[in-house]
């Protein structure tokens, strides 16, 4: 699995190669990163890669030509190292906006599954409408709120997928149990207690103490319930319409 991210900041992607889950399934070789700098594919002696709009308004545009120039560069090289590889195919190229389809965890399992992407993310106010309609093939946004640009997205959306690549995490049960995971229903997980048994005056709840396995099961699922229906409502609307599904669009 390798991914390309094209960035004017690459030195913001050592966090995910270098720290944690998925820097150690870097190092074990379970997945790839390599970044490309979109100046060194501008056109003039400045490395300009940003100019005014076309209509006016606020900010910059991320012009078309150097992010072209980088999607070449990595497909040249991805071709490079491919070579003779019998399953090799053109990695698909997913842009990080705030316009795009909303990221989710049924997305992340479906990349966990693929042989990576490059990706392509944005600064200041967006990118020329001509590289997104030439070379894009995914839109993804994290959520609604607004980021100074695509990186943070990217590095998210690339733990979410590297952590349930198959061999990363050591206990693939807790990858399952998670938050959001189809075996605990689409529900917020339960509360979690350690020792000590009693910590500043707060003991911890009697049942966790009992032993009895059917027994915190239900208290379990019942407290992941009443949380979930308390902070996320939304979860519980079995078949409710998501924001990037037409109404209508389930038959
Ligand atoms: C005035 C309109 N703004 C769009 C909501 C402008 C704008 C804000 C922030 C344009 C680009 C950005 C930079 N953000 C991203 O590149 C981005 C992002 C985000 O801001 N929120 C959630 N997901 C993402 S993915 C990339």
């Amino acid at each position: 699995m390798r991914f390309d991210a094209i960035t004017l900041f690459p030195e913001m992607f050592a966090a995910l190669t270098a720290a944690g889950v998925c820097g150690r399934a870097h190092g074990r070789g379970l997945w790839g990163l390599k970044t490309w700098n979109p100046r060194d594919y501008a056109l003039d002696v400045h490395r300009t890669v940003d100019d005014r709009p076309y209509g006016g308004g606020p900010g910059m545009v991320m012009m078309a030509e150097p992010l072209a120039r980088a999607v070449e560069a990595v497909r040249q090289d991805r071709l490079r190292a491919e070579a003779g590889e019998a399953d090799a195919a053109p990695a698909p190229v997913v842009l990080f906006s705030p316009a795009g389809v909303p990221h989710e965890q049924a997305l992340a399992h479906e990349w966990a599954h693929s042989r990576g992407a490059i990706i392509v993310c944005g600064r200041y106010e967006g990118v020329d409408q001509r590289f997104i309609d030439a070379y894009v093939d995914y839109e993804i946004s994290l959520g609604d709120y607004v980021l100074s640009g695509g990186e943070l997205a990217a590095m998210v959306w690339l733990d979410s997928i590297v952590r349930l690549v198959p061999g990363v995490l050591h206990d693939a049960a807790s990858a399952e149990q998670d938050s959001f995971a189809a075996k605990a229903g689409g529900l917020l997980d339960c509360p979690h207690y350690t020792r000590p048994e009693q910590w500043r005056g707060m003991a911890v709840p009697e049942v966790l103490m009992s032993g009895h396995h059917e027994r915190i099961g239900a208290w379990r699922q019942a407290q992941a319930l009443a949380l979930t229906r308390m902070r996320r409502p939304d979860l519980l609307q079995a078949g409710a319409a998501k924001p990037n599904e037409p109404a209508g669009s389930d038959r």
